[in-house]
């Protein structure tokens, strides 16, 4: 989608208010292409804390944006904490609401993504949340008119990434930063719950998206590009082409499934999820 029509994609909250505050606007936003430099954002002064818990809501302006943030997570604390920082001053320069929240696996399993995900998504949508933002901990957002709002259609977001310099290696890819309404999670009963390890993961929710004609796109390349922050490279799910091969059949195994044994504790710069 080309950029002068992304905001008309993005679905925003009219609901009329009796505030005397303006509406946050966003043509501004939308209107920059410019590739962000990531240290002018890290040294960013005019930054405001969050909430405790990592929500942020504009106090000039109200927001027509909301947005959850899901990341999943186990073991990267570094990274952790610069995604983190990072986000907070990238995301109040979009004047949305917005909240961070972080899932980690905590048990010796090899890491699940998509039930991390399943978990954080439940938990934005139970707080109200209508759109979902699903987000690798290891992506870097660097283009200001990449709004962090929901679409109509599915939005796979992390399409122009340095580490692939900046070409889609497939076109059915939907992993690493993908925006989709909360209805539209809940229609496919979320992510399945069954794939240990990495890989396929991104390609069976897909599928499930597919099956219900409910089909991603992407903005502009332009306006989609991050940059990877370099990590270890996980183990793979060697039975992630058996379990490719029964997207349909296992929808079933998804958000519906969750057992609910988890907590959540409240940190300064988000919320924290501990799956056990
Ligand atoms: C595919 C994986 C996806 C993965 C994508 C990009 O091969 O889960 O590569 O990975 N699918 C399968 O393995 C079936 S990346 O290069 O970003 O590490 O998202």
């Amino acid at each position: 989608v080309a950029q002068e029509n992304v905001l008309k994609e993005i679905v925003l909250n009219n609901h009329p208010h009796f505030s005397n505050k303006p509406n946050c606007t966003y043509e501004d936003i939308v209107s920059s292409s410019h590739v962000i430099q990531v240290s002018d954002i890290t040294k960013q002064q005019n930054y405001i804390a969050p909430l405790f818990g990592g929500e942020f809501i504009p106090k000039h302006c109200v927001p027509l944006i909301k947005t959850a943030i899901v990341v999943p997570y186990r073991n990267r604390t570094e990274q952790l904490n610069i995604f983190v920082n990072y986000m907070h001053k990238f995301l109040q320069q979009q004047q949305i609401h917005y909240k961070l929240i972080v899932v980690e696996q905590n048990d010796t399993l090899p890491f699940n993504r998509a039930k991390m995900i399943n978990i954080g998504a439940q938990l934005a949508m139970d707080s109200n949340y209508t759109c979902l933002i699903l987000h690798d901990v290891d992506l870097i957002p660097l283009t200001k008119g990449n709004l962090y709002g929901c679409s109509k259609r599915p939005r796979h977001m992390s399409s122009s990434l340095d580490t692939f310099r900046y070409n889609l290696p497939y076109l059915k890819l939907f992993g690493g930063a993908v925006a989709i309404l909360s209805d539209q999670y809940e229609n496919v009963n979320g992510m399945s719950n069954s794939f240990y390890g990495w890989g396929g993961e991104d390609d069976d929710f897909y599928n499930r998206l597919e099956a219900k004609n409910i089909l991603p796109y992407r903005f502009a390349p332009e306006i989609s590009k991050y940059t990877m922050l370099m990590h270890k490279k996980q183990p793979k799910n060697d039975r992630r082409f058996e379990n490719l091969k029964w997207s349909l059949e296992n929808i079933y195994n998804g958000l519906s499934k969750l057992s609910r044994k988890y907590s959540v504790r409240l940190e300064n710069l988000y919320t924290k999820v501990i799956s056990t």
